[in-house]
């Protein structure tokens, strides 16, 4: 198989174990678990043919390795990113002093004024490094990267998860905790260009 509809078809098991289990026609458990069987006729039957080999590969391939098996790979789930409710018994984690956050310019204003919320998401995502949370920033426009520091707000009482995939998830990063937000403000403001 090419990678175009290689990852298409990857694109399509996102939505099925992160958002539309329903879209083919399976359910996940509290824990976010697919059934492997159930999964690949579901998603035949919906039109996006897959096999055991492909799905092997696509989740041994992924670059984000966005999705994991149990030990049998008879179950499959993805390690994060879920707008469904699900419990992925993640312990919380002491984080780093700090994690990245890549948005894009337009979302700046609203960001600063409410914090990070997880929008239609279970938490909020953060980065263990800027690199990457530019690219995760590039997605929706413009990048910018917001420095949070997480280690004080973990000792504020704020919860740290990390995912299966090293993806760093919290529930709310409120607008005091975003360390550069003054200087991205400046940055984006064109009043301050013409002074
Ligand atoms: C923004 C991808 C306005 C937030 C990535 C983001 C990641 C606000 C957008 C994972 C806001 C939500 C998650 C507020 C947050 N006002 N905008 N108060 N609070 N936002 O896609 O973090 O490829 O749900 O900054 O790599 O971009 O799918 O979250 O821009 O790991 O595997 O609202 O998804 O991985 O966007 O990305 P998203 P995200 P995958």
């Amino acid at each position: 198989m090419n990678k175009k509809s290689m990852t298409q078809t990857s694109k399509f098991l996102s939505l099925v174990l992160r958002h539309q289990p329903e879209a083919a026609g399976i359910t996940l458990d509290s824990h976010g678990w697919a059934d492997v069987p159930a999964l690949l006729g579901g998603m035949t039957a919906a039109g996006c043919p897959v096999d055991t080999a492909l799905l092997e590969e696509i989740v041994r391939t992924d670059e984000k390795q966005r999705y994991s098996f149990n030990a049998e790979h008879t179950k499959i789930r993805a390690n994060q990113g879920h707008s469904v409710k699900v419990d992925l018994n993640l312990r919380p984690v002491a984080p780093p002093e700090f994690l990245w956050h890549g948005t894009a310019s337009r979302f700046l204003d609203s960001i600063l004024r409410e914090g990070l919320k997880p929008m239609s998401r279970q938490y909020v995502h953060l980065s263990p490094d800027t690199g990457t949370a530019e690219k995760v920033g590039s997605r929706h426009g413009r990048p910018v990267i917001l420095q949070i520091a997480a280690q004080q707000m973990a000792q504020d009482g704020y919860l740290f998860y990390q995912a299966e995939n090293g993806v760093w998830l919290t529930d709310t990063v409120p607008p005091q905790y975003i360390m550069n937000g003054c200087e991205l403000r400046r940055e984006s403001s064109s009043d301050d260009e013409r002074r």
